[in-house]
Protein backbone atom coordinates (compact mmCIF):
# COMPACT_ATOMS: atom_id res chain seq x y z
CA UNK A 1 0.00 0.00 0.00
CA UNK A 2 0.90 3.69 -0.18
CA UNK A 3 1.23 6.25 -3.19
CA UNK A 4 1.81 6.54 -6.75
CA UNK A 5 4.09 9.33 -7.54
CA UNK A 6 4.95 10.98 -11.01
CA UNK A 7 7.23 13.31 -11.24
CA UNK A 8 7.26 14.91 -15.04
CA UNK A 9 10.47 16.45 -16.00
CA UNK A 10 12.54 13.84 -13.61
CA UNK A 11 15.18 14.72 -15.55
CA UNK A 12 15.45 18.75 -14.80
CA UNK A 13 17.28 20.64 -12.10
CA UNK A 14 14.55 21.00 -10.22
CA UNK A 15 12.72 17.22 -11.17
CA UNK A 16 16.34 15.62 -10.29
CA UNK A 17 15.77 17.40 -6.63
CA UNK A 18 11.92 16.55 -6.68
CA UNK A 19 13.15 12.40 -6.70
CA UNK A 20 15.82 13.10 -3.52
CA UNK A 21 13.18 15.23 -1.55
CA UNK A 22 10.78 12.20 -2.40
CA UNK A 23 13.60 9.26 -1.11
CA UNK A 24 12.63 11.34 2.27
CA UNK A 25 9.14 11.61 2.39
CA UNK A 26 7.55 11.23 5.27
CA UNK A 27 4.25 9.37 3.44
CA UNK A 28 3.98 6.13 2.15
CA UNK A 29 5.18 5.72 -1.77
CA UNK A 30 3.82 2.48 -3.54
CA UNK A 31 5.85 3.19 -6.39
CA UNK A 32 6.87 6.03 -9.19
CA UNK A 33 7.09 7.15 -12.56
CA UNK A 34 9.68 9.46 -13.68
CA UNK A 35 8.38 11.12 -17.30
CA UNK A 36 10.31 13.32 -19.22
CA UNK A 37 10.75 14.09 -23.12
CA UNK A 38 10.87 11.22 -25.63
CA UNK A 39 14.72 11.78 -25.67
CA UNK A 40 14.87 10.67 -22.34
CA UNK A 41 12.79 7.84 -22.70
CA UNK A 42 14.28 4.43 -21.32
CA UNK A 43 17.31 5.96 -19.49
CA UNK A 44 17.62 4.98 -16.01
CA UNK A 45 17.12 7.00 -12.42
CA UNK A 46 17.68 5.79 -9.09
CA UNK A 47 15.07 5.70 -6.46
CA UNK A 48 15.75 4.47 -2.92
CA UNK A 49 18.61 2.34 -4.80
CA UNK A 50 16.67 0.71 -7.38
CA UNK A 51 17.00 1.83 -11.09
CA UNK A 52 13.58 3.27 -12.23
CA UNK A 53 13.18 3.23 -16.46
CA UNK A 54 11.90 7.07 -17.76
CA UNK A 55 9.02 7.44 -19.91
CA UNK A 56 8.16 9.66 -22.43
CA UNK A 57 4.99 12.20 -21.07
CA UNK A 58 1.82 10.88 -22.56
CA UNK A 59 -1.92 11.91 -21.54
CA UNK A 60 -1.65 7.63 -20.61
CA UNK A 61 1.33 8.37 -18.08
CA UNK A 62 -1.09 9.30 -15.55
CA UNK A 63 -3.42 6.40 -15.33
CA UNK A 64 -3.04 4.92 -11.35
CA UNK A 65 -1.26 8.37 -10.38
CA UNK A 66 -2.20 9.54 -6.79
CA UNK A 67 0.14 12.74 -6.89
CA UNK A 68 2.09 14.37 -9.99
CA UNK A 69 4.90 16.52 -9.26
CA UNK A 70 5.37 18.79 -12.38
CA UNK A 71 8.39 20.67 -13.76
CA UNK A 72 8.82 20.29 -17.24
CA UNK A 73 8.08 23.84 -17.90
CA UNK A 74 4.45 25.80 -18.45
CA UNK A 75 3.71 24.60 -21.68
CA UNK A 76 4.33 20.88 -20.55
CA UNK A 77 2.15 21.61 -17.14
CA UNK A 78 -0.67 23.16 -19.72
CA UNK A 79 -0.71 20.16 -21.90
CA UNK A 80 -0.68 17.45 -19.42
CA UNK A 81 -1.83 18.73 -15.83
CA UNK A 82 -5.39 18.70 -16.89
CA UNK A 83 -5.07 14.82 -17.88
CA UNK A 84 -3.25 13.90 -15.11
CA UNK A 85 -6.44 15.33 -13.04
CA UNK A 86 -8.48 13.64 -15.67
CA UNK A 87 -6.63 10.45 -14.23
CA UNK A 88 -7.62 11.24 -10.72
CA UNK A 89 -4.58 12.09 -9.47
CA UNK A 90 -3.34 15.23 -7.55
CA UNK A 91 -1.20 17.88 -9.59
CA UNK A 92 1.39 19.94 -7.53
CA UNK A 93 2.86 22.37 -10.40
CA UNK A 94 5.97 23.93 -10.32
CA UNK A 95 5.50 26.22 -13.47
CA UNK A 96 3.73 29.48 -13.52
CA UNK A 97 1.20 28.26 -15.52
CA UNK A 98 -1.84 28.16 -13.37
CA UNK A 99 -0.32 29.83 -10.14
CA UNK A 100 -2.83 33.02 -10.25
CA UNK A 101 -5.46 31.01 -11.42
CA UNK A 102 -8.21 31.68 -8.85
CA UNK A 103 -9.27 28.23 -8.59
CA UNK A 104 -6.17 27.07 -7.65
CA UNK A 105 -4.67 27.47 -4.61
CA UNK A 106 -0.79 29.02 -4.61
CA UNK A 107 0.92 27.20 -1.42
CA UNK A 108 3.66 27.70 1.03
CA UNK A 109 2.87 24.93 3.41
CA UNK A 110 4.39 27.56 6.55
CA UNK A 111 2.49 30.04 5.34
CA UNK A 112 -1.08 29.30 3.88
CA UNK A 113 -1.40 24.94 3.85
CA UNK A 114 -4.97 25.36 4.89
CA UNK A 115 -5.60 26.62 1.26
CA UNK A 116 -5.01 23.04 -0.02
CA UNK A 117 -8.04 22.34 0.96
CA UNK A 118 -10.10 24.23 -2.00
CA UNK A 119 -7.95 22.51 -4.87
CA UNK A 120 -9.79 21.13 -7.39
CA UNK A 121 -7.03 18.79 -9.04
CA UNK A 122 -4.19 21.48 -9.36
CA UNK A 123 -2.19 23.43 -6.46
CA UNK A 124 0.40 26.13 -7.31
CA UNK A 125 4.06 25.98 -6.05
CA UNK A 126 4.96 29.64 -6.27
CA UNK A 127 8.27 30.87 -8.07
CA UNK A 128 11.19 30.28 -5.61
CA UNK A 129 12.17 33.77 -4.94
CA UNK A 130 8.83 34.15 -3.92
CA UNK A 131 8.77 31.24 -1.49
CA UNK A 132 11.69 32.07 0.64
CA UNK A 133 10.37 35.63 0.85
CA UNK A 134 6.91 34.79 2.18
CA UNK A 135 8.49 32.16 4.66
CA UNK A 136 10.30 34.94 6.34
CA UNK A 137 7.99 37.97 6.04
CA UNK A 138 4.68 36.52 6.72
CA UNK A 139 5.60 35.33 10.54
CA UNK A 140 6.43 39.48 10.85
CA UNK A 141 3.65 39.70 8.92
CA UNK A 142 1.02 38.13 11.25
CA UNK A 143 2.80 39.90 14.51
CA UNK A 144 3.20 43.19 13.39
CA UNK A 145 1.10 43.86 9.34
CA UNK A 146 2.61 45.12 6.42
CA UNK A 147 2.60 48.08 4.29
CA UNK A 148 5.13 47.44 1.80
CA UNK A 149 7.85 45.21 0.86
CA UNK A 150 10.70 45.91 -1.45
CA UNK A 151 13.00 43.38 -2.48
CA UNK A 152 16.10 43.07 -4.71
CA UNK A 153 17.04 39.40 -6.09
CA UNK A 154 20.49 37.74 -6.59
CA UNK A 155 19.89 34.51 -8.42
CA UNK A 156 21.25 31.61 -8.96
CA UNK A 157 21.47 30.29 -12.23
CA UNK A 158 19.85 26.91 -11.34
CA UNK A 159 16.68 28.33 -11.66
CA UNK A 160 17.12 28.33 -15.36
CA UNK A 161 17.44 24.83 -15.83
CA UNK A 162 20.14 22.42 -16.36
CA UNK A 163 21.96 24.25 -19.68
CA UNK A 164 21.89 27.52 -17.99
CA UNK A 165 24.36 26.18 -15.28
CA UNK A 166 26.38 23.98 -18.31
CA UNK A 167 26.72 27.81 -19.99
CA UNK A 168 27.86 29.61 -16.62
CA UNK A 169 30.35 27.05 -16.38
CA UNK A 170 31.71 26.45 -19.54
CA UNK A 171 31.88 30.64 -20.30
CA UNK A 172 34.06 30.55 -16.69
CA UNK A 173 36.66 27.90 -17.51
CA UNK A 174 36.73 29.77 -21.30
CA UNK A 175 37.33 33.34 -19.60
CA UNK A 176 39.88 32.08 -17.34
CA UNK A 177 41.66 30.62 -20.10
CA UNK A 178 41.64 33.60 -22.35
CA UNK A 179 39.58 31.95 -25.04
CA UNK A 180 36.30 33.33 -26.88
CA UNK A 181 32.87 32.65 -25.40
CA UNK A 182 29.35 32.21 -26.11
CA UNK A 183 26.20 33.02 -24.42
CA UNK A 184 23.35 31.25 -25.66
CA UNK A 185 20.65 31.22 -23.39
CA UNK A 186 20.78 33.75 -20.30
CA UNK A 187 18.98 36.22 -19.24
CA UNK A 188 16.33 34.48 -20.96
CA UNK A 189 16.42 31.64 -23.58
CA UNK A 190 13.14 33.13 -25.40
CA UNK A 191 14.43 36.91 -25.63
CA UNK A 192 16.75 37.69 -28.66
CA UNK A 193 19.73 38.71 -26.78
CA UNK A 194 22.18 36.98 -24.92
CA UNK A 195 24.55 37.73 -22.28
CA UNK A 196 27.54 35.88 -20.47
CA UNK A 197 26.81 35.01 -16.91
CA UNK A 198 30.45 34.30 -15.67
CA UNK A 199 31.44 37.00 -13.46
CA UNK A 200 28.72 38.73 -14.46
CA UNK A 201 25.12 40.56 -12.94
CA UNK A 202 22.03 40.70 -15.35
CA UNK A 203 19.54 42.72 -14.24
CA UNK A 204 16.51 40.64 -16.03
CA UNK A 205 15.34 36.94 -15.28
CA UNK A 206 12.38 36.03 -17.58
CA UNK A 207 11.48 38.30 -20.49
CA UNK A 208 10.32 41.98 -19.93
CA UNK A 209 6.65 42.95 -19.95
CA UNK A 210 4.84 45.95 -19.76
CA UNK A 211 6.02 49.00 -18.39
CA UNK A 212 9.88 47.72 -17.48
CA UNK A 213 9.07 45.22 -15.01
CA UNK A 214 10.05 41.25 -16.36
CA UNK A 215 7.80 38.78 -15.46
CA UNK A 216 10.39 37.30 -12.80
CA UNK A 217 9.59 40.80 -10.83
CA UNK A 218 5.91 40.33 -11.58
CA UNK A 219 5.47 37.05 -10.32
CA UNK A 220 7.34 37.74 -6.95
CA UNK A 221 4.55 41.14 -6.74
CA UNK A 222 1.12 39.50 -7.29
CA UNK A 223 2.17 35.68 -6.06
CA UNK A 224 3.23 37.89 -3.02
CA UNK A 225 -0.28 39.33 -2.80
CA UNK A 226 -2.23 36.09 -3.40
CA UNK A 227 -0.35 34.15 -0.78
CA UNK A 228 -0.50 36.71 2.10
CA UNK A 229 -4.07 37.23 0.80
CA UNK A 230 -3.60 40.55 1.11
CA UNK A 231 -4.20 43.11 -2.58
CA UNK A 232 -3.23 46.36 -0.41
CA UNK A 233 0.03 45.42 0.38
CA UNK A 234 2.72 47.58 -1.41
CA UNK A 235 4.94 45.35 -3.80
CA UNK A 236 7.62 45.88 -5.84
CA UNK A 237 10.79 43.61 -7.05
CA UNK A 238 14.14 44.03 -8.59
CA UNK A 239 15.36 40.53 -10.25
CA UNK A 240 19.28 39.96 -10.69
CA UNK A 241 21.38 36.78 -11.89
CA UNK A 242 24.48 36.24 -10.33
CA UNK A 243 27.38 33.54 -11.29
CA UNK A 244 25.95 31.11 -8.18
CA UNK A 245 24.83 27.87 -9.20
CA UNK A 246 22.74 27.48 -6.55
CA UNK A 247 20.21 29.66 -3.58
CA UNK A 248 18.79 32.89 -4.46
CA UNK A 249 19.94 35.82 -2.14
CA UNK A 250 17.52 38.72 -1.42
CA UNK A 251 17.97 42.41 0.05
CA UNK A 252 14.61 43.01 1.16
CA UNK A 253 13.22 46.16 2.75
CA UNK A 254 10.08 45.84 5.06
CA UNK A 255 7.69 48.38 6.23
CA UNK A 256 5.26 46.78 9.25
CA UNK A 257 2.42 48.51 10.49
CA UNK A 258 2.27 48.70 13.68
CA UNK A 259 4.44 51.47 16.27
CA UNK A 260 7.03 50.42 18.67
CA UNK A 261 8.81 47.43 16.86
CA UNK A 262 12.16 46.54 17.15
CA UNK A 263 15.17 44.85 15.83
CA UNK A 264 15.49 42.08 18.53
CA UNK A 265 11.60 41.88 18.23
CA UNK A 266 11.71 40.80 14.63
CA UNK A 267 14.64 38.56 15.80
CA UNK A 268 12.74 36.62 18.40
CA UNK A 269 9.91 36.33 15.56
CA UNK A 270 12.45 34.56 12.88
CA UNK A 271 14.06 32.64 15.82
CA UNK A 272 10.81 30.81 16.39
CA UNK A 273 9.14 30.90 13.01
CA UNK A 274 8.75 27.60 10.98
CA UNK A 275 11.43 26.70 8.49
CA UNK A 276 13.29 29.89 9.19
CA UNK A 277 16.67 30.04 10.48
CA UNK A 278 18.34 32.61 12.24
CA UNK A 279 21.65 33.64 11.33
CA UNK A 280 22.51 37.33 12.48
CA UNK A 281 25.33 37.97 14.20
CA UNK A 282 27.48 40.95 12.50
CA UNK A 283 29.97 41.17 14.99
CA UNK A 284 30.82 37.50 14.48
CA UNK A 285 30.23 37.82 10.72
CA UNK A 286 27.33 35.50 11.18
CA UNK A 287 24.60 36.02 8.10
CA UNK A 288 23.70 33.69 5.45
CA UNK A 289 25.27 33.08 2.72
CA UNK A 290 24.05 30.85 -1.20
CA UNK A 291 26.58 28.47 -0.42
CA UNK A 292 25.75 27.83 2.91
CA UNK A 293 22.15 27.29 1.93
CA UNK A 294 22.76 24.87 -0.65
CA UNK A 295 21.43 21.41 -0.30
CA UNK A 296 19.34 22.80 3.13
CA UNK A 297 15.63 22.62 3.18
CA UNK A 298 15.38 26.00 5.17
CA UNK A 299 15.33 29.65 4.32
CA UNK A 300 18.02 31.52 6.27
CA UNK A 301 17.68 35.59 7.89
CA UNK A 302 20.29 37.70 8.79
CA UNK A 303 21.46 41.38 8.38
CA UNK A 304 18.53 42.52 10.46
CA UNK A 305 18.20 46.69 10.64
CA UNK A 306 16.36 49.23 11.13
CA UNK A 307 16.06 51.79 8.56
CA UNK A 308 17.68 55.07 9.41
CA UNK A 309 15.19 57.26 8.81
CA UNK A 310 11.72 55.07 8.52
CA UNK A 311 10.98 53.93 11.80
CA UNK A 312 8.55 51.07 10.99
CA UNK A 313 10.93 50.16 7.89
CA UNK A 314 13.60 47.38 8.26
CA UNK A 315 16.28 45.91 6.29
CA UNK A 316 17.32 41.91 6.24
CA UNK A 317 18.78 39.63 3.90
CA UNK A 318 17.47 36.08 3.39
CA UNK A 319 18.90 32.88 1.45
CA UNK A 320 17.61 29.67 0.22
CA UNK A 321 18.14 27.14 -1.95
CA UNK A 322 16.11 27.70 -4.63
CA UNK A 323 15.62 23.95 -5.75
CA UNK A 324 15.05 22.87 -2.45
CA UNK A 325 12.49 24.98 -0.63
CA UNK A 326 12.32 27.30 -3.51
CA UNK A 327 11.13 24.25 -5.48
CA UNK A 328 11.44 20.36 -5.15
CA UNK A 329 10.87 20.49 -1.27
CA UNK A 330 8.26 22.90 -1.06
CA UNK A 331 6.56 20.95 -3.50
CA UNK A 332 6.90 17.36 -2.06
CA UNK A 333 6.14 19.47 1.31
CA UNK A 334 2.31 20.07 -0.19
CA UNK A 335 2.45 16.54 -0.89
CA UNK A 336 3.00 15.87 2.63
CA UNK A 337 0.58 18.29 4.05
CA UNK A 338 -2.48 16.60 1.18
CA UNK A 339 -1.70 13.27 2.93
CA UNK A 340 -1.19 14.92 6.88
CA UNK A 341 -4.89 16.51 6.15
CA UNK A 342 -6.28 13.57 4.28
CA UNK A 343 -6.89 15.15 1.26
CA UNK A 344 -5.70 12.19 -0.89
CA UNK A 345 -6.80 8.53 -0.74
CA UNK A 346 -5.63 5.60 -1.00
CA UNK A 347 -6.96 3.59 -4.44
CA UNK A 348 -7.96 -0.19 -3.99
P1 LIG B 1 14.42 15.90 -21.03
O1 LIG B 1 15.64 15.74 -20.20
O2 LIG B 1 13.94 14.58 -21.57
O3 LIG B 1 14.52 16.97 -22.08
P2 LIG B 1 15.46 21.95 -16.91
O4 LIG B 1 14.44 22.90 -16.34
O5 LIG B 1 16.53 21.58 -15.97
O6 LIG B 1 15.98 22.42 -18.23
O7 LIG B 1 14.63 20.58 -17.19
C1 LIG B 1 13.51 20.51 -18.00
C2 LIG B 1 12.78 19.18 -17.80
O8 LIG B 1 11.62 19.18 -18.65
C3 LIG B 1 13.59 17.96 -18.21
O9 LIG B 1 13.31 16.89 -17.35
C4 LIG B 1 13.08 17.69 -19.61
O10 LIG B 1 13.23 16.34 -20.02
C5 LIG B 1 11.63 17.98 -19.42
N1 LIG B 1 10.97 18.17 -20.71
C6 LIG B 1 11.35 18.97 -21.72
N2 LIG B 1 10.51 18.83 -22.79
C7 LIG B 1 9.58 17.90 -22.42
C8 LIG B 1 8.45 17.31 -23.06
N3 LIG B 1 8.11 17.63 -24.31
N4 LIG B 1 7.73 16.39 -22.37
C9 LIG B 1 8.07 16.06 -21.12
N5 LIG B 1 9.13 16.58 -20.47
C10 LIG B 1 9.87 17.49 -21.10
C1 LIG C 1 14.64 31.66 -11.94
N1 LIG C 1 12.70 31.93 -10.51
O1 LIG C 1 15.38 31.70 -10.95
C2 LIG C 1 13.16 31.45 -11.79
C3 LIG C 1 12.87 30.01 -12.02
O2 LIG C 1 8.23 30.73 -12.52
O3 LIG C 1 8.85 28.79 -11.82
C4 LIG C 1 11.45 29.58 -11.80
C5 LIG C 1 10.49 30.17 -12.79
C6 LIG C 1 9.09 29.88 -12.36
O4 LIG C 1 15.03 31.75 -13.09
Amino acid sequence: NGYTIAVVGATGAVGTKMIQMLEQATFPIKSVKFLASKRSAGKKLLFKGKEVEIQETTAKSFENVDIALFSAGGSISKQFAPEAVKCGAVVIDNTSAYRMDPDVPLVVPEVNEEAIRSHKGIIANPNCSTIQLMVALEPIRKQYGLDRIIVSTYQAVSGAGIYAINEMKEQAQHMLNGEPYEAAILPSGGDKKHFPIAFNALPQIDLFAEDGYTFEELKMINETKKIMGDNKIKVSATCVRIPVVSGHSESVYIEVKEDGTSVTAIQEILRNAPGVVLQDDPANQIYPTALEAEGKKETFVGRIRKDRDEDKGYHMWIVSDNLLKGAAWNSVQIAESLYKLGLIKERN
